[in-house]
This record gives C-alpha cells, structure tokens and sequence, in this order.
C-alpha cells in the first residue's frame, strides 16, 4: 500500500484518479479548494485548501509521500481556455500551483511526482490542417502554444524536468488529450466539447438543433476517463520520465462528435454553426511513444464513452429541469 497525495481531488481527472487508488488499495489524502461536485470520494483525508498558498502546501505535503498526482489547476474548455479573458489568472494561478507543489516535494523528499501537462502546449503551426496534425512528443520545439494556458503547460514541464535533472527527483509528465467522462464539469462555461455537445443534444427537442462553434470541420481526439488513468497509472509504474501523450488516436470533426452524441441520444438534430473561441484547427493523439515505451495503448472506441457520459450527463439535465419545475410549483 503506497501514501500518496491527489492535487486537485476534487475534479474531474482528480476525483476518479482517488476513486481508483483506493480501489488498488492505497492511502490517499486528496486536496482542492473544494468538495468534489458530483460524488462523496473515498479519500482517507480529504483537505480544502489553497495550493497557491505555500503554508497550504506545507500543510498537505507533510511527509515523503511514495506519490503524488498534481492535476489542481485553472483550466476549462475551449469557452474559458482560448477567449484570452482569463490568461492572467490562469499562468498565475496554475504556475503558482506548479512552483509551490514541486518546492515542497523536493523539501519533504517525495518519492514520484506526476504533472498532468496538456496537448495544448503543441505548436499551433503543426495544428493548422484538420486532417493530419503532428502532435507527436519531440514536435513540441520551437515551442509556439495558441494559447497562454498552454505556455504555462510548456513552463511546468520544465519546471518538473529541472527537478528531476537537479534534485533527482522522479517525475513522469502526460500530456493529456481532451480527457472525458461522468462527473465532469458539464455546464457553466468550462465544459469541453464532450460534455458541451452532450448537454446541447439531451436539453434539444427531437428533430430541433443544437448550436456547434466554428464550422465544425475542427478536429480532435477524445480520452475516456477510464483509459487516461490506466496510462496514468502504467506511466507512473515505469521508468519512463519524459513527456508522454495520454490520449486516443480516433480523430473525428466535431460535426461527427455531434453526430456520435446524437446516435447514442437517439435524437435527429440539426447543427447552427455559430461563432465561437475555436482553438487550433486539428489535433490528434499520437501514440507510437506510449506503445513504444510502456507496450500499451488506448482502445476503446470514442462512441462506447460518449455513451457512458450522454446518459450521466442527459440525467443531470433531467433532474435540473426536474428541480426548476419543483421551485416553480413551489412543492421543491
Ligand atoms: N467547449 C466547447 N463547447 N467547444 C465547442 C463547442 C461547445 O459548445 N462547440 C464547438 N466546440 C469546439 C471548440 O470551438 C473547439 O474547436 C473544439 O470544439 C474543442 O473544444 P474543447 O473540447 O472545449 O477544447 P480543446 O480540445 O480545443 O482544448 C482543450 O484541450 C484539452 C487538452 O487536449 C483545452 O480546453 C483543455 O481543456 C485541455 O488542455
């Protein structure tokens, strides 16, 4: 049985990452700034608290902890990531995470630290054609991110690398692919394309329409949850500690994702393209390194975890609407 730390518990990744630990019988303390939304984890400790505070950070990592996931940080969906409205709190929120999290760990001697970096730190110039972007690890320099969220990625990378270089401490990086599931932030501004479409397809009346940004012909490949915490915890269990992609190699438009939500929702809606923060043109996992270095890969089929999600999210909306209706009629 391992101690090991969860930065950012109470999130989507970070909930179902303590859900799993505990399943593979270890003791976890979790942290976040708040309770996780959707589910009571299974956390031995479970602390709320700051991690741009470095006195939090003394608090939580008290101890050579045999692991630790940092995942807390200031992130969203394409709505809150490529506005460019939230840049500054974003590089400030999460590098300050980052430079607290890896200080104290290297002070209290941890033993394996993983960062979850993002695709998103990419070069924007190997994402401009929708039908074969190059995402592949060692095209990351001349390092050009769309967006500052994926600059600060880039830096904490290296943040993380330079520990390992001069302290000797063992990181392991992944760079996750637009990572999707249940009991993932579905409304309000920050949802991802998966949630967003799934949401937009359960509220829309059969044979009404849903409303989709851009033209739709973007690309992007999309993780399951299940499948981004087994290469997590393979990624972990090896010795390799360079940046990784954790993602799936199914490339769809988002046309087709739509598609794909609306084929497990039974429903025939059309598509309103519309204006909206759009991010780079195409993206797609590229895996030859995970199979190369840890002889896995993803395989489920992008449609079996859309419908896992679909039918959480569709109940969510139900009980919404079930609960407006109940403070209208007053009987809530
Ligand atoms: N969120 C959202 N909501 N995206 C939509 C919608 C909608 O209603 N309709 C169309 N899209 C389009 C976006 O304009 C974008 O082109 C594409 O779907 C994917 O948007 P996304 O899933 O929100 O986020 P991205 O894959 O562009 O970027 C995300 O990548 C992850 C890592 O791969 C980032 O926002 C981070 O969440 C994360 O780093």
């Amino acid at each position: 049985m391992k101690k090991i730390l969860v930065c950012g518990a109470g999130g989507f990744i970070g909930g179902h990452l303590v859900k799993r630990l505990k399943a593979d019988g270890h003791w976890v303390r979790g942290v976040d700034l708040k309770q996780h939304e959707f589910s009571e984890l299974p956390a031995d400790e479970f602390v709320i608290g700051d991690l741009r505070e470095q006195s939090v950070c003394r608090e939580v990592l008290d101890r050579p902890f045999d692991e630790i996931y940092q995942l807390a940080a200031d992130m969203g969906g394409a709505g809150y990531i490529f506005t460019g409205e939230q840049d500054a709190d974003v590089m400030h929120n999460s590098a300050t995470i980052n430079l607290n999290v890896v200080h104290q760990a290297q002070k209290v001697g941890v033993h394996k630290i993983f960062y979850s970096s993002s695709a998103c730190m990419y070069p924007e110039y190997n994402q401009l054609d929708p039908d074969n972007p190059k995402c592949a690890e060692d095209s990351a320099y001349p390092a050009a991110p769309d967006s500052e969220y994926g600059w600060e990625k880039l830096f904490s990378e290296r943040l993380y690398l330079s520990y390992a270089r001069n302290y000797g401490m063992q990181i392991r990086i992944g760079r996750f692919h637009n990572i999707f599931g249940e009991e993932g932030t579905w409304q309000g501004g920050r949802e991802k394309s998966p949630a967003a479409l799934c949401r937009k397809v359960a509220e829309a009346p059969d044979g009404g329409a849903i409303e989709v940004w851009g033209d739709g012909l973007q690309t992007r490949s999309f993780l399951y949850i299940d499948e981004c915490l087994e290469a997590v915890r393979r990624l972990m269990d090896s010795n390799f500690a360079e940046p990784i992609n954790i993602g799936s190699e199914e490339m769809v438009t988002i046309n087709r994702l739509a598609e794909t939500v609306m084929e497990v929702a039974g429903k025939s809606l059309s598509l309103k393209h519309i204006e909206g923060p759009l991010g780079v043109r195409g993206r797609n996992s590229d895996n030859n390194l995970i199979r190369e270095k840890l002889g896995w890969e993803p395989t489920m089929p992008l449609i079996d975890g859309i419908r896992k999600t679909y039918q959480w999210i569709s109940a969510q909306v139900e009980r919404q609407h079930s609960q407006s209706a109940d403070r209208s009629y007053g009987t809530a």
